[in-house]
C-alpha cells in the first residue's frame, strides 16, 4: 500500500486530494471498461466497485461512505456505512462506482464512475428510492427554476432569465413511462427535448458545461444519483432542487431516523451536499461531458472531471496509463 503523503492525512479543504479523488475514479473506469458492449451490467459494476474500492485504501483519508452500492448485508463493497482510506481526517463519501450499468453492457454513451467528499454531516442520507429533480447550470438568478412549478413555468422562466425562446432551450430526460406527461408539456411549450435511456447525473452535469446543449433536466431518478448531481452542482454553480418520493410510511420513517429534518420537504442544493465539497467523475464510455476510456496498444486513455466548490475551479483530466506499471492496488 501506498504510504500517505503527509502524518495527518488530506482534510476535505487540500487541494491535491482533488487529484486522489481522480484516481478513485479513473481505478473504476480502467476496471469495468472492459465489460463494455458485452451485456453483462452487474459485472461491469461489481468491476468498478472492487477498482473504487482498492483506490481508497492509498488516499490518506478516513471516510464514511453515505451514499454507496446498498446496505452492508446487500453490497460486499462500499456500502452505507463503510470505512475506507488509509487514515486520516474524517469525511463522508458518495460513490456511484459506475453510473449507467446499462450504458456500460449496451455501449451506449454517458456512463460515468463518479465520488464525491464532504465534511462529516453534510451529504444527504438518501435511501435507494426516486428523487424528483430540476437542475440548470450557472449563470441564472436564483429561484428561476422551482420544482414546484410545472414544466411550462419553469421553462418559460429559464428562457426569460437567458433571454431566449422556449423552443430554444433543450430539456434532458430519463426516458420513463413515468415521464411522458413532462415530454409531452415541454414539447408543447416548444422545447427540444433530448430522450436518455440512462444516467441522469451526467446529463444534469452536462447543464453546466458548454460540451452539450443541455438547457434544463427535469424528472424521476435514483434519489443517491440526486446528491452526487447536487454535489457536482454546488462545485459548478448550478442549480438544482429535489424531492424525496417515497412508496410508503416505512420508507418516510426510515428517512427520518437518517435524517433530522422532515424528509419530504423541497430540498435545495445545500441541503443535498453541504460545506466543502470534492467531486471527480471519470468516463467509461463516451459521452457529452467526458470521452470513455480508449486503449491503443499498452496503453489505456482516460478523461476526467474533478471540482472543489471552494475554488469551483473545474479540471479536466487526460491520463494515459500503463497497466504492465500499476501494482493491482495502486492507480
Ligand atoms: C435512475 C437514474 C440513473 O438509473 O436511478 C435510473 O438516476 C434508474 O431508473 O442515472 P429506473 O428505475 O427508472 O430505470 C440511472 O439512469 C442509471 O443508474
Ligand atoms: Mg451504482
Ligand atoms: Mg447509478
Amino acid at each position: 500500500m501506498n504510504k500517505p503523503p503527509f502524518q495527518s492525512g488530506y482534510t476535505v479543504s487540500d487541494r491535491n486530494l482533488a487529484l486522489e479523488l481522480v484516481r478513485v475514479t479513473e481505478a473504476a473506469a480502467l476496471k469495468s471498461f472492459h465489460w463494455v458492449g458485452l451485456g453483462k451490467k452487474n459485472e461491469a459494476d461489481a468491476a468498478a466497485v472492487q477498482g473504487m474500492r482498492q483506490a481508497f485504501d492509498t488516499v490518506a483519508i478516513s471516510g464514511t461512505v453515505v451514499i454507496g452500492e446498498g446496505e452492508m448485508d446487500e453490497a460486499p463493497m462500499l456500502y452505507i456505512g463503510e470505512k475506507v482510506g488509509a487514515g486520516g481526517p474524517e469525511m463522508d463519501i458518495a460513490v456511484d462506482p459506475l453510473e449507467g450499468t446499462n450504458l456500460v453492457a449496451k455501449n451506449l454513451p454517458n456512463a460515468i464512475t463518479v465520488v464525491a467528499l464532504a465534511e462529516k454531516g453534510n451529504f444527504l442520507h438518501a435511501p435507494d428510492i426516486y428523487m424528483d429533480k430540476i437542475a440548470i447550470g450557472p449563470g441564472y438568478p436564483e429561484g428561476v427554476i422551482d420544482i414546484d412549478n410545472n414544466v411550462k413555468t419553469n421553462l418559460m422562466n429559464l428562457a426569460k432569465a437567458k433571454k431566449v425562446d422556449v423552443s430554444d432551450l433543450t430539456l434532458s430526460i430519463l426516458e420513463r413511462e413515468r415521464h411522458e406527461e413532462i415530454i409531452a408539456k415541454a414539447r408543447e411549450a416548444g422545447a427540444h427535448v433530448k430522450l436518455v435511456s440512462d444516467g441522469d447525473v451526467a446529463s444534469i452535469i452536462s447543464t453546466c458545461l458548454p460540451k452539450s446543449n443541455v438547457d434544463i433536466v427535469i424528472g424521476s431518478g435514483g434519489a443517491p444519483e440526486g446528491v452526487l448531481a447536487a454535489a457536482a452542482l454546488r462545485c459548478f454553480d448550478g442549480q438544482m432542487q429535489g424531492r424525496l418520493l417515497f412508496e410508503n410510511k416505512e420508507q418516510i420513517d426510515r428517512a427520518r431516523k437518517m435524517n433530522p429534518l422532515d424528509p419530504q420537504r423541497k430540498l435545495s442544493l445545500h441541503d443535498m451536499a453541504n460545506g466543502n465539497v470534492l467531486f471527480s467523475a471519470t468516463g467509461v464510455t463516451n459521452g457529452d461531458i467526458l470521452k470513455g476510456v480508449r486503449w491503443k496498444g499498452n496503453h489505456v486513455w482516460t478523461n476526467s472531471i474533478v471540482t472543489r466548490s471552494v475554488s469551483k475551479t473545474i479540471r479536466f483530466i487526460n491520463a494515459c496509463h500503463d497497466p504492465r506499471n500499476k501494482p493491482q492496488t495502486t492507480i
